[in-house]
């Protein structure tokens, strides 16, 4: 029989964990937040498919990635923290920084109480003035220029802050990219950026083996002497303690770090190509709770509960939304201008 010993509420094997190098609590939390962004994501593919949304894009399968960079943003308005310039992928980082759910399902349903854009903007475009969440742009890739402007910033500023900026693999094809690797490495100038490239190998339908010559875009990085690093971003543990070191690196050292994370894309890329579950992806959420589960941190009845739980939480935030206005039309020029309002002609 195994010894059991109790942790506030919950009682676990003493062995438990074993496999693992993170503590079992923080595994727990990081299951709960991608859990929590799964049920989110999956709720507005159900909208979608109800009518009750007009496109979806979003970051199922990046979860073990996008956790883990969550929880170890440093958050908080201003230079002294991290300034985050995120792509459509990426309510994996919001769920952690604190975004209420709610909100993600009123952009997906463009109601006037979206308060990333006032329900003009596609699901997953985020954006959030205290947490230094600068707007996601549809058009990819321009994130990585804008994002050369606090990683600037940030180097004259000091202190431990980064820029963080994210994008899929196909987009590096264009100059941003190169952009952003020859300003954050100039000899003396080097910027305090984590520059990341999460590599599903799709650029829509298009298939990253036709277009790419380089086996690691990561390597691209080694030309600037950027450090580097190419990992499994569908490994909960491999992705955290990568992102630590290379976060950490950063902070010190105010150098860049280009980290490719090779992940799966599990409902294809948006509502324009169906957005069903495809089976032959691995699926991070079901590898790590086999690896919880056969260490015995969580049990597969406690992942149920997890699950059920937010599945009717999400469920009862939409139905709530449902019932929510639409913009009214006379707001259409509203932020548009600073300080105007109002029609122009
Ligand atoms: C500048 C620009 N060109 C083309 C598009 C159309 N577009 C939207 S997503 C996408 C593919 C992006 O693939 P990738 O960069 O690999 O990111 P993923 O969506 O796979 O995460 C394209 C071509 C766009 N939105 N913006």
């Amino acid at each position: 029989m195994k010894e059991i010993i109790s942790e506030g509420t919950r009682l676990r094997p003493k062995s438990a964990g074993a496999k693992f190098r993170l503590d079992p609590e923080l595994l727990i939390k990081i299951h709960n937040n991608m859990v929590k962004t799964r049920v989110l994501e999956e709720r507005e593919i159900r909208m979608y498919k109800q009518s009750d949304g007009y496109f979806w894009i979003g970051g199922p399968g990046e979860e073990a990635f996008s956790i883990p960079l969550g929880m170890l943003v440093k958050k908080g308005h201003g230079l002294d923290y991290d300034f985050l310039h995120l792509h459509y992928r990426s309510a994996g980082i919001m769920t952690c920084l604190g975004m209420e759910p709610i909100d993600a399902l009123r952009q997906m349903k463009n109601t006037a109480l979206d308060p990333f854009s006032g329900g003009r903007n596609f699901s997953n475009h985020f954006s959030k003035r205290a947490w230094n969440v600068v707007p996601v742009s549809s058009t990819i890739e321009t994130q990585y220029l804008t994002a050369i402007g606090t990683g600037l910033a940030h180097k004259r500023h000091g202190g431990t802050g980064i820029t963080i900026v994210n994008g899929g693999d196909a987009g590096t094809a264009e100059g941003d990219f190169a952009s952003c690797l020859v300003w954050a490495s100039r000899p003396g100038n080097e910027l305090p950026m984590l520059i990341i490239v999460t590599n599903n190998q799709w650029g829509i339908s298009t298939a990253a083996a036709t277009q790419h010559g380089d086996k690691c875009i990561a390597d691209r990085g080694k030309a600037f002497g950027i450090k580097t690093g190419v990992i499994n971003g569908n490994d909960v543990e491999e992705s955290f303690l990568a992102l630590q070191d290379a976060m950490n690196y950063i902070r010190k050292e105010r150098k860049p770090f280009l980290m490719e994370a090779r992940v799966s894309r599990l409902y294809g890329h948006s509502s324009a190509t169906g957005c069903n579950y495809i089976a032959e992806e691995e699926d991070c959420l079901t590898t790590f709770e086999a690896k919880l589960e056969a260490a015995q941190i969580m049990t597969r009845k406690e992942m149920d509960q997890v699950r059920e739980t937010y599945n009717a939480e999400m469920l009862e935030l939409s139905q709530r939304v449902k019932q929510e206005p639409l913009p009214d039309a006379s707001t259409i020029y509203d932020h548009v201008y600073l300080g105007q309002k109002g029609r122009y002609w």
